[in-house]
């Protein structure tokens, strides 16, 4: 028999601490398997605790030495203690000071979670339970302290010594090959800010001015040899701190801003208070190393930590069930960074696709839960692309339905009324309920209810009474626990486009509240009536993904391509042409499996070549308008008894028609686009690089490129790696001649930096050929890889499991079998990244029946492991339930 599965984590459940810890002193001697950790806990009975009330301490494989109250050594009958609990039956009824100290060994933590080493460099990871693993402590997010941290190491293994806040004091241990650095921070915070580093690292410097005239030295740290790869983070970080105070009035409070970029780290990074770590992804770049895509995640990621300053550290969680709070609205403040940065229509466009890839399949499978879900057992298991991404369109909606300025006015009152507390939801809501004077009672419900909503929209013109009318029915799709829905307020916004490509502007608009341009649905089913139309429109519904639903229209293709050509709102002009692509790949799916031949209309083609030589577009746009709905998207569409490998076929067939089909003009504007100049990493030349490979690709999988000249001389010429690994990823994905020896000089030219070993890692694992699964069990033995680093395993079996469906899916279910005996090997070294691994099995009931076979037959097995960590059996039994 398993061990009985441990009580879930209820919202309802939630009390506010006992015992409150103003100030916490920590004195972190560090040695590499004998840390030793005292704490000094300055402790205070809450208002209201009864006296008498006993403190407990969470804890987590802790090892307590030595423990004493107010100065006293207690007696052993007056503790409770476990590696994963303290308790004091009877403390003191007034203020206490609680001393202890616990012995760590950071070489043996392979869980990433407290203090750990990566490449001999200590560093820690507390969000959301890791400081339990440090000392024992009320871990929870509504217990502020200031804290005042002493780092103590050797000075050779540790020549920089960081911890949050400000420096204030550090020298030698006389006697010692040892010294120490005291850090402060005023701030008071929760425990899952804590941090601290101690290493032999490079630093890059800078300065920054806030504008409230403070002087703050800006510092990233790194590996020795990697200082040159950290411009473009120190310059995306400075553009950061000036766009927080120009559009959100929001300036940086300490003196010091540090960034640190450690090799093994579970995440992409972590918004410590002042001394922001990060996986080394996401601040190392060089033209020669890394793609436009992580000069583009770098901007991001290095913006969203630094915003987290005030949406995350100044204002908090009161509890985990709020992490939408911090995470949704910190993810709104990056994309709406970037998107300033860049192409706004581009940003949004890459947003709804990172939606719609990630968060569409969770909330259409078992693992959906609300922004705000309301139990847990596993938290780590939450930080998922509902809580991140459907969190950041709820922010967006929000902005939407109170308009620009009284969003801003909501805000402002956020900050101003909440600052240094731990707050709600709730509390969050009802600034913008004040400041937009609007009743978001019913809005509420985007963060209780789970399930991606369908919208079906349905118009009718009558030509003789110039009346439009557009019917848009609501439903919420059933999810786990959540049976019945009820109808959400859904901001749509529509506008009726003229046949000379105009926005017709209707005489009255009836049927349904509306703000400017945007309709708000509130009922299962409303009919909008738009009067003084004098010819058939065609509505362009849902501008901008102004809500995050699945909207079915009755719109035919020659409406949709009409809109490909003509909208005025770019996006719903590339999402018109995504849905007949996805139209023509769901008709060419079905067409596979009869074994009958695939179509694509001479319409769909014009419209993708009109938008491709389109001067007045962007180049990234164009692009966009290139690209296929990937397999993966095709099979959410499809949504059951999905036949990866028909899949895969149909969408080869559509790539290789259009690319001969549009082969002329394919070629002369993939020359018209050679040799852009100097490579530059901004959105303008990346853009027009994506271009060109999209075209590439077209290129390769297409008669014209059949011999593989074009695309090695691609291979060989690129003097960055977008367009390396562009041409490398057609090569191999399309097996031209030479791929072979591509991979050999890419590894040869690369094999010292794993992080663009990574990229070849992936480019091989992402092959969609029946040899890819011996492939990738050789590639783990590959010196380069190795099973402790979590980007090496998202690389390689990550990568394989979710950006290769029908090697995944094959099925002989092979696939399924080999990523979850992967999934529990890792497990027992590392349970976070395992379970995320393992939720790649998210969409396994959508299978054919045989396959959903081989994916139960997997995760039954799993099920029946006594072994297995509260991460992986929360995602095992979630997906099986
Ligand atoms: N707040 C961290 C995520 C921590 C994840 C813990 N399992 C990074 C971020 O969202 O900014
Ligand atoms: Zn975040």
């Amino acid at each position: 028999m398993r061990p009985e599965t441990p009580a879930p984590v209820r919202l309802e459940d939630y009390r506010p601490p006992a015992y409150e810890i103003a100030s916490v002193h920590l004195d972190i001697r560090l040695a590499p398997q004998a840390t030793r950790v005292r704490a000094k806990l300055a402790v205070t009975p809450a208002e209201g605790t009864a006296a008498g009330t006993p403190l407990v301490l969470d804890g987590d494989e802790l090892k307590l030495l030595a423990l004493s109250l107010d100065g006293r050594v207690l007696a052993e009958d007056a503790i409770r203690v476990s590696p994963d609990r303290l308790e004091i039956p009877s403390p003191p009824a007034g203020p206490f000071t609680l001393e202890m100290e616990t012995e760590l060994d950071p070489d043996a933590n392979t869980k990433l979670m407290g203090l750990y080493r990566s490449n001999g460099t200590y560093c820690t990871q507390c969000e959301a339970e890791g400081f339990r693993r440090i000392t024992y402590f009320l871990d929870r997010p509504d217990c502020l302290s200031v804290y005042t941290t002493r780092i103590e190491a050797r000075k050779n293994d540790a020549p920089v010594l960081l911890g949050n806040g400000n420096p204030v004091a550090q020298g030698d241990v006389p006697g010692t090959d040892r010294h120490y650095a005291i850090w402060h921070d005023p701030h008071p915070k929760p425990s899952y800010l804590f941090a601290m580093v101690a290493g032999d690292l490079a630093r890059v410097s800078d300065t920054f001015t806030t504008s409230e005239g403070r002087d703050v030295a800006l510092n990233i740290y790194v590996e020795h040899g990697n200082e040159g790869a950290c411009d473009w983070a120190m310059d995306s970080l400075k553009r950061s701190m000036r766009w927080d105070e120009e559009v959100f009035g929001r300036a940086y409070d300490l003196d010091v801003f540090n960034i640190v970029a450690v090799s093994d780290f579970n995440m992409g990074a972590m918004e410590n208070k002042g001394l922001n770590i990060f996986n080394d992804k996401y601040v190392l770049a060089e033209p020669d190393t890394a793609t436009d895509q992580d000069y583009a995640g770098i901007e991001t990621v290095i913006a969203h930590e630094y915003f987290h300053n005030w949406t995350g550290n100044r204002i908090t969680c009161r509890d985990w069930f709020q992490l939408c709070l911090k995470e949704g609205l910190t993810v709104f403040r990056d994309q709406e960074f970037s998107a300033d940065q860049r192409s706004r229509a581009v940003k949004r466009i890459a947003d709804v696709r990172l939606l719609k890839s990630h968060q569409f399949p969770e909330d259409a499978g078992p693992l959906a839960h609300p922004v705000r879900p309301r139990l847990y057992h596993e938290i780590n298991n939450f930080y998922t692309a509902t809580v991140y991404e459907k969190g950041s369109e709820v922010v967006r909606m929000l902005k939407c339905l109170l308009g620009e300025t009284a969003f801003r006015a909501g805000m402002d009152l956020y900050f101003d009324r909440h600052d240094g507390e731990a707050t709600t939801i709730e509390a969050f809501l009802a600034c913008f309920q004040e400041a937009g004077g609007v009743d978001l009672a019913q809005f509420a419900l985007w963060y209780e209810q789970a399930g991606t909503p369908v919208i079906r929209a349905e118009s009718r013109y009558e030509k003789e009474a110039g009346r439009f009318t557009l019917t848009l029915r609501q439903q919420v799709p059933p999810t786990p626990k959540q049976a019945d829905k009820q109808p959400m307020h859904i901001p749509v916004r529509v506008a009726l486009m003229g046949r000379d490509g105009r926005e017709l502007h209707p005489a009255s608009v009836t049927g349904a509240e509306t703000t400017g341009d945007i309709i708000h649905l509130r009922e299962a089913s409303q009919t909008i009536t738009f009067t003084g139309i004098a010819e058939r429109p065609v509505p362009s519904i849902l501008r901008g993904f102004s809500a995050p639903v699945s909207l079915k229209s009755d719109l035919a293709d020659d409406d949709l391509l009409f809109l490909a050509a003509n909208d005025s709102d770019p996006f719903n002009r590339w999402a018109s042409l995504q849905g007949v692509l996805m139209n023509t790949l769901i008709a060419a799916s079905a067409c596979v499996a009869r074994q009958q031949p695939v179509n694509v209309p001479d319409a769909l083609v014009a419209a993708i070549e009109a938008n491709t030589v389109d001067t007045t577009l962007e180049h990234a746009f164009r692009a966009l308008c290139l690209q296929l709905p990937g397999e993966a998207d095709i099979a959410r569409e499809i949504g059951h008894d999905i036949d990866p490998e028909a899949i895969r076929a149909a969408r080869a067939a559509v790539r290789s028609a259009i690319s001969d089909r549009m082969a002329p003009t394919i070629t002369a504007e993939y020359a018209r686009l050679a040799g852009d100049g100097a490579f530059s990493p901004e959105a303008a030349a990346a853009g027009r690089r994506s271009l060109r490979n999209v075209l590439l690709d077209y290129i390769g999988h297409g008669a014209a490129g059949a011999d593989g000249a074009l695309v090695r001389a691609h291979f060989e010429q690129a003097d960055n790696m977008t367009d390396r690994l562009a041409a490398l990823n057609v090569l191999v994905h399309a097996a031209l001649p030479g791929h072979e020896d591509a991979l050999v000089s890419f590894a040869a030219r690369h094999k010292a930096n794993p992080l663009a070993m990574d990229k070849w890692f992936m480019v091989q694992a992402t092959a969609a050929r029946d040899e890819t699964l011996d492939k990738v069990r050789a590639l783990t033995r590959h010196p380069a890889f190795s099973a402790g680093n979590p980007n090496r395993v998202r690389a390689l079996i990550g990568a394989f499991a979710t950006g290769n469906q029908s090697q995944f899916n094959r099925a002989d279910g092979a696939g399924l079998d080999y990523v979850a005996d992967f999934a529990r090997e890792l497990d027992r070294r590392n349970p976070q990244a395992a379970a995320r691994l393992l939720s790649a099995f998210r969409s396994w009931r959508a299978l054919e029946p045989e396959r959903r076979g081989h994916a139960e037959a997997a995760l039954r097995r799993l099920a029946s492991d006594d072994g297995l960590s509260a991460d992986m059996r929360d995602i095992v039994d979630r997906c099986l339930q």
